[in-house]
């Protein structure tokens, strides 16, 4: 009798404490009755990483060696993406948190007039200090719509951000160093590491080409929206090439390399972050011949409000909003279907706030009937290029998919 009742009890205590774990998961644990006693769901974990990462728990964790953390897109309604809404894109393994006094970037590289040494102090009281808005976006953003599927993180629409970074002009550093005639490409190299843990390989070394490395809203940065920078976005120091793939934003700098030619770095090797020059059939191989190197990214947009599915009372008219950007353009035009592309009206669309920010843009919709609706929203960008409505032409790395954004709406 009496072990029949503690057994009773302890499944009591069971289901309620399942109960709790359910509703913290927001839905019921499918095999609650097959989990361990003591078992945390590993959702929890990915919470609490999340956490101390300084991110909010309702990020997307596609990945978490490396991590690789999309924003879902209602979430990136706010005009300066917040730093706890930032996705995260890693190589390789988070470097540990350094201390300022102990951390260095070294210009190097075969065509700088010769091998220096900053410290922070350097950089911040040497130079003079810009901030910009910069539009960061994944290279891979919207892989997850290419058929057959690529390899890589299936990003939705999420993997962009457009916050306000401040530091030193590149320019001005490469200034003071003093570079030679030949350099054409600045390489970057991080302080993280490889997956494989091996010291001597490189997560990944990117950069840029000496036109874009001299523009004056390219960046050292030291700080993101007002505040230190974070550890997941490139502590203590890091470039921001904005209007690029962000892969060229290299975080947690400690060297850069001034090139003779272009940089050879990890990552920079065909196919990665580059696209063929002449189409190709879907699936297939690509000659190194036929690929480039990814530079401005092209026209996008997305609807940040409402979130898709959303519902509201017929009658009532619908306000939405988004934000635009085209790489090193900018958007001239945004406008929005509700008949599936058939007609478009024009939104409203602001100045960006400096060049290579995002655009905001939004309308009033007025639906004729009850009934579900889609909203598509497609940008068009200073040289008269349009989003296309359906995904662009496949690539080995599915790279570049800008096709427009949809929302789903039902007016009841
Ligand atoms: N050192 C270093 N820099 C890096 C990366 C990296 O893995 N290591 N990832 C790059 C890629 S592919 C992207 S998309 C952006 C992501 O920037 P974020 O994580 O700050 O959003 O950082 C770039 N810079
Ligand atoms: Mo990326």
């Amino acid at each position: 009798m009496k072990k029949g009742k503690g057994k009773q009890r302890r499944a009591f205590i069971k289901n309620s404490a399942y109960s709790i774990l359910a509703s913290l998961v927001g839905m019921e644990i499918v095999f609650a009755n097959k989990m361990p006693v003591g078992y945390e769901p590993i959702i929890f974990q990915e919470k609490e990483s999340l956490k101390s990462l300084g991110k909010e728990a309702s990020l997307t964790v596609l990945n978490d060696k490396p991590w690789n953390v999309e924003t879902p897109v209602h979430l990136l309604d706010d005009q300066v993406t917040p730093a706890s809404k930032m996705f995260i894109r890693n190589n390789g393994l988070l470097p540990d948190r350094i201390k300022l006094e102990d951390w260095t970037l070294t210009l190097q590289g075969e065509s700088v007039k010769s091998t220096k040494t900053y410290s922070m102090s350097d950089i911040k009281d040497k130079f003079r200090h810009y901030s910009y808005h910069l539009v960061l976006e994944c290279g891979g953003n919207g892989r997850g719509e290419f058929y057959p599927p690529t390899e890589g993180n299936q990003w939705g629409v999420g993997a962009v951000s457009c916050a306000k970074w401040t530091g030193i002009r590149l320019k001005d550093l490469l200034q003071d160093v003093g570079i030679n005639n030949d350099a054409v490409y600045i390489g970057y190299h991080g302080l993280d590491s490889h997956l494989s843990g091996d010291p001597n390989k490189e997560a990944i070394s990117r950069g840029i080409p000496l036109w874009k490395a001299l523009q004056e809203e390219t960046l050292l940065a030291f700080a993101l929206n007002d505040e230190e920078l974070p550890l997941a976005h490139g502590f203590p120091l890091r470039l921001v090439a904005g209007g690029f793939p962000a892969s060229a934003s290299g975080k947690w700098l400690k060297a850069l390399s001034v090139r003779n030619k272009v940089h050879d770095g990890s990552k920079m090797e065909s196919p990665s972050y580059r696209i063929p020059i002449s189409p190709i059939e879907p699936g297939s191989s690509v000659d190194e011949d036929n690929m480039r190197i990814i530079e401005s990214m092209p026209v996008r947009s997305i609807i940040t409000y409402p979130k898709s599915g959303a519902q509201l009372p017929f009658g009532r008219k619908l306000n939405i909003r988004g934000h635009a950007w085209a790489g090193e353009e900018a958007v001239k035009q945004v406008e929005y279907s509700i008949d599936f592309g058939s007609t478009w009206q024009l939104c409203n669309l602001e100045k960006p706030i400096n060049r290579l920010a995002w655009q905001h843009f939004s309308a009033t919709i007025e639906f004729p009937i009850k009934g579900y609706y889609e909203v598509w929203v497609k940008a068009i960008d200073m040289k008269g290029v349009s989003q296309p409505m359906v995904v662009p032409a496949w690539n080995p790395k599915g790279y570049l998919n800008n096709a427009c954004h949809r929302i789903a709406v039902k007016l009841t």
